[in-house]
């Protein structure tokens, strides 16, 4: 059975997670205690050379990191991630545009915010983090204006993706009910057959207030 490697208050985790419920795809759980230091252990850098989560090992002992490239090798062949080659791409693109501007952003100020760790942070990295904050829920709301999805009219792992953290941004203080767009996919993306509603906070675990 495949293994997702995971630690339950992070999102880039829940984002896996999601996949394999709408799946219906069965997976057992390792826990990885990421500010208690377990991702560095050798075992576990040899799964993921990053000491991060999610990864996923298959039972093969194949093993695969990075959030985005496990939603692609999971869909690949199913309904959430299109054959076509441009609209394949486009997914693509957004989850491109996840890993580089929505982590640094709106997970990272998230993450800080809930941990108490924005307080060790100078003032003017949290300002100019807002603001790239706000440009990135602008760019997000402006493409929802256009498309019923992020990269068309279906739902698909680029939408999961970036959800992942984008509906959370009221905890990272951003002024989410402002960007209607944004508003209505997130009701959309929660009324997909197999959505996963359950998340958990950093306060379930004693050590996340620890710098990684
Ligand atoms: N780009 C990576 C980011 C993964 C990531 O930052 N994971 C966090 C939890 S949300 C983590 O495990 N951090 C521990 C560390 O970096 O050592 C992905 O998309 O999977």
């Amino acid at each position: 059975m495949l293994t997702l490697y995971d630690y339950l208050p992070s999102q880039n985790a829940w984002k896996v997670r999601l996949l394999l419920n709408h799946l219906g795809r069965p997976y057992e759980q390792t826990l990885v205690s990421i500010f208690e230091g377990e991702g560095k252990s050798a075992n576990y850098l040899a799964i993921n050379p990053t000491g991060a989560v999610p990864a996923i090992q298959e039972e093969d002992g194949y093993t695969l990191a990075e959030s985005n490239a496990i939603l692609v090798y999971l869909a690949s062949n199913t309904a959430y991630l299109p054959s076509e080659t441009l609209y394949q791409a486009q997914v693509l693109q957004w989850l491109f545009f996840e890993a580089d501007y929505v982590q640094s952003t709106i997970a990272t100020r998230r993450h800080w915010m809930l941990t108490g760790k924005d307080k060790n942070r100078p003032g003017d990295t949290l300002t100019s983090q807002y603001h790239a904050a706000i440009k990135v829920l602008t760019v997000l709301n402006n493409r929802l204006g256009q498309s019923p999805f992020l990269a068309g009219p279906d739902y698909t792992i680029a939408d999961m993706s970036v959800f992942a953290y984008a509906h959370l941004s009221d905890e990272a203080g951003l002024p989410l009910p402002d960007f209607s767009n944004i508003m209505r996919w997130i009701k959309a993306v929660r009324q997909q057959p197999g959505f996963l509603a359950e998340t958990y906070p950093y306060s379930i675990d004693e050590y996340s207030y620890r710098e990684l």
